[in-house]
């Protein structure tokens, strides 16, 4: 270990994360002290060569656009790079291996237009700097060259960017995509964002336009490789917004549009969005610089491209209006365990017109439930709890169908007029996510996400198996974190979900006694635990952290059941869309085209029953994988730099967290644990000709000089294997060549001009 006084390490730092130092004692002395970059000195206790501080790497490779290609990879230099990147370069795009690491700049850049189209046009993915385009281009390329279908992942934590970017990817599918014909779908596919976001969209308190939904889109191209059509998927859309929001946060875009036009539509008798219980909670209904009147125009002029006539946008404006009235209908305490409307109440009036339904029915269902008991059936008045409950759930379950209802419009107007030859997806999906109070929807959300880690990170591991066997090398294989066991904690037989839904199941099933029969059931799994302080939640160790999941509402969320009574009523509707929302059976067609196999075969019993949002989710995510595992997958990570929205501001602390939860740290460490830096014989010779004896020399065989360089300057083998056009070298090898190089140069009297690279 001596003689490592003067190395340039990283130190762990609570407000910058790590920060850069010196070492300037001998570690013999098991005491390091460190000198800081402002001169502050610190000592360090060090047992043994595995506790020293991280290394930094050679001036020469900071501010690489590529983060696989740093010499040392560990968390440090790659926060550091890429904050020198972000915040020097102002370079938003970075790769790391095939990953395209994206942090959201908060400020318009001229890096999107149809010149930068252009430019990225035909070039592979290192020819020019890293870029959404590059992604897309790539992924263009390998469709034609491979002929094979293409997926481009995006993910990253709410604001992050996934939208901005997945919609930057399509546009630039459109234009190099399109088409001379008069189809304009590429046009439509453009148009489907607006619509999609009024309804699926909202302001929260991360991102004024945050999605509420997952999606992925593909775009399918002829044999000519253009574009000819174009298929939605939709997942898991947050339906409790629909009936409450959270302070500072507002209900879906599209209601706040409506009400903005409300004088253009008097019958809808709509007024100021604050007069609804459904708009008002949040306390926030505006955003600055959104005008909600504009948008309107743009979604009702988007709308009419995609095939949706002025007819049927006016019974939809009827649905939407009919939720909000539904949610001002004063329900009240009756006598004993009962609920009650007046008569004269005007919402309930209101309701019953918009969807064309007798107003003394509704009154009737929105206070009493049918019960069946044995072959006796008789109503039962509900309680004031139960009857709120129960209009909030008609509410959500009319809005869900509203949107699935457009998602089937929109792509029976994208569908493609003959087979599609191939296809591209995009995936904008929910990030992971871990609030102080996390409840059903972050479960579904960080399970999708574990599944969607899995699938990247066989991939990675897979295309680097795939150049070690191409360059026929020796390796052993590499042990890569696998999610398989927190995947079947929620998935599997007897696991999380299934639990869940045999709770639902019973008659007098509770979310206390689940998460009991949890306690009890999981406890040996070993990403399961159970806090030490709550009896009512339960924590799981997912890849990204551990989260801990309150258990309230669990059971009623997976259910998700509306009143049998409300449905009828709402089927024997005059409004023909409402008649076809409750009739037609709701599915997405996309879900349809490849048979799922469910992972864990469900009782007999649960057939009979209206399948639960748990076990539903987990098949569409299923499909999804089965989807994306038969394409070739880009992968596109998004990295909120700071929680303030500022410019060009870069927050290690937050980074850092996000690196760690998307899976590029787990990239560097699969890099890491293989052998990251790669040259070509010819490249390695040119820079390291210098090590070289003359003698050694063999200009017909590069391969051959190579080892000869090589065998001179590293002893232990094991830090270098020779391929078929390249030599491959472990983490930390090529920092260990630079020093020499450098030494050598120095010692020739030569000054070497930093950050100049000398090939490539
Ligand atoms: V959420 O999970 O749907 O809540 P996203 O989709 O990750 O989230 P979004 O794409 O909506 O985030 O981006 C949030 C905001 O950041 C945008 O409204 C823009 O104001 C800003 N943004 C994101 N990416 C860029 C960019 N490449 N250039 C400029 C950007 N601004
Ligand atoms: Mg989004």
């Amino acid at each position: 270990m001596q003689g490592r006084e003067g190395a340039r390490v990283w130190l762990p730092d609570p407000d910058q994360v790590w920060r850069c130092a010196e070492l300037t004692a001998d570690y013999s002395n098991k005491l390091v002290a460190v000198i800081y970059e402002d001169g502050q000195t610190k000592e360090i206790k060090v047992k043994n060569e595995d506790e020293l501080p991280p290394l930094r790497n050679p001036d020469i490779l900071i501010g690489e656009n590529d983060l696989t290609s740093l010499s040392y990879l560990h968390e440090p230099a790659v926060l550091y790079n890429l904050q020198v990147r972000f915040c020097n370069h102002n370079a938003i795009y970075t790769y790391c291996g095939i990953v395209l690491v994206a942090f959201n700049p908060y400020e318009e850049l001229p890096i999107y237009g149809p010149d930068t189209i252009s430019a990225y046009r035909g070039h592979s993915m290192g020819d020019l700097d890293p870029h959404i385009f590059a992604v897309a281009e790539e992924a263009f390329t390998q469709m034609e060259r491979d002929n094979r279908d293409q997926s481009i992942i995006v993910s990253g934590e709410s604001g992050a960017g996934k939208t901005v970017s997945a919609k930057y990817a399509m546009r630039y599918f459109a234009s190099v995509g399109g088409s001379d014909s008069e189809t304009q779908i590429e046009k439509k596919i453009l148009a489907s964002s607006p619509i999609m976001e009024a309804i699926g969209n909202a302001k929260t308190t991360r991102n004024d336009n945050s999605s509420r939904f997952g999606k992925y889109i593909e775009l399918d191209f002829t044999s000519n490789y253009d574009i000819m059509g174009a298929n939605m998927r939709t997942y898991l859309l947050e339906k409790s917004r629909v009936v409450f929001q959270a302070p500072e946060e507002r209900n879906y875009h599209i209601f706040y549009q409506l009400c903005s036009v409300s004088d253009k539509f008097k019958h809808l008798k709509l007024g100021h969005h604050d007069n609804f219980h459904y708009l008002n909670q949040g306390s926030s209904p505006t955003i600055e610089g959104v005008d909600d009147a504009k948008n309107f125009e743009e979604t009702c002029r988007a709308l009419s491209l995609l095939g949706m006539n002025e007819k049927t946008q006016g019974q939809m404006f009827r649905v939407l209006a009919g939720i909000l009235h539904l949610g001002n209908v004063a329900l009240e305490e009756g006598n004993g365990d009962s609920s009650a409307v007046d008569s004269q109440d005007e919402s309930l009036h209101i309701v019953a017109e918009l969807l064309g339904i007798e107003a003394e029915e509704l009154k009737m269902w929105l206070c009493h439930r049918k019960i069946v008991s044995g072959r006796e059936v008789f109503t039962k008045p509900m309680t004031l709890r139960e009857a709120t409950f129960s209009r909030d759930a008609l509410a959500k379950d009319i809005y869900a169908k509203l949107f699935d209802y457009i998602v089937i419009q929109i792509n029976k107007c994208f569908a493609a007029p003959t087979k599609p030859f191939r296809f591209i997806g995009v995936l904008d999906i929910y990030g992971f996510e871990t609030f102080e109070i996390n409840s059903f929807e972050q479960f579904c959300i960080n399970y999708a996400n574990e599944k969607l880690q899995q699938q990247f990170n066989q991939h990675v591991f897979k295309l680097e198996q795939e150049e070690y066997v191409k360059e026929k090398i020796e390796w052993e294989f590499i042990n890569f974190y696998d999610n398989q066991p927190c995947i079947d904690l929620i998935e599997s037989k007897l696991g999380i979900l299934d639990l869940l839904d045999e709770e639902c199941r019973m008659p007098k099933g509770s979310d206390q006694s689940w998460v009991e029969k949890l306690y009890d059931k999981c406890k040996s799994r070993e990403h399961f635990s159970k806090p030490r302080l709550s009896n009512t939640s339960f924590i799981i160790a997912h890849f990204a952290d551990k989260v801990g999941y309150e258990c309230a509402g669990f059971l009623e969320k997976n259910r998700d059941t509306v009143s049998e009574e409300q449905i009828k009523l709402l089927k024997s509707s005059q409004i023909s869309l409402i008649n076809t929302l409750f009739t037609e059976k709701s599915r997405k067609p996309a879900a349809t085209k490849v048979k799922v196999m469910p992972t864990s075969p469900a009782p007999s019993k649960s057939k009979q029953m209206k399948q639960t949002v748990g076990s539903q989710f987990r098949d569409s995510l299923n499909l999804l994988t089965q989807t994306l595992n038969s394409t070739t997958p880009h992968y596109v990570r998004c990295i909120k730099p700071n929680d303030d929205k500022m410019a060009f501001t870069f927050d290690p602390t937050r980074a850092i967290q996000q690196l760690r939860a998307c899976g590029v740290l787990e990239t560097v460490r699969i890099s890491a644990a293989g052998y990251p830096s790669r040259w070509t014989y010819h490249e390695f010779f040119c820079r390291y000709r210098v090590l070289c004896r003359s003698w050694d020399i063999k200009r017909n065989d590069m391969k051959l000089t190579c080892e000869k360089i090589i065998s001179n300057m590293i002893n232990d083998e094991d830090k270098f294997k020779f391929g078929r056009t390249k030599i491959f070298f472990r983490a930390g090898q090529v920092a260990y060549m630079e020093k020499l190089r450098a030494d050598r140069l120095s010692a020739c009297g030569v000054m070497i001009q930093k950050n100049v690279r000398m090939f490539i």
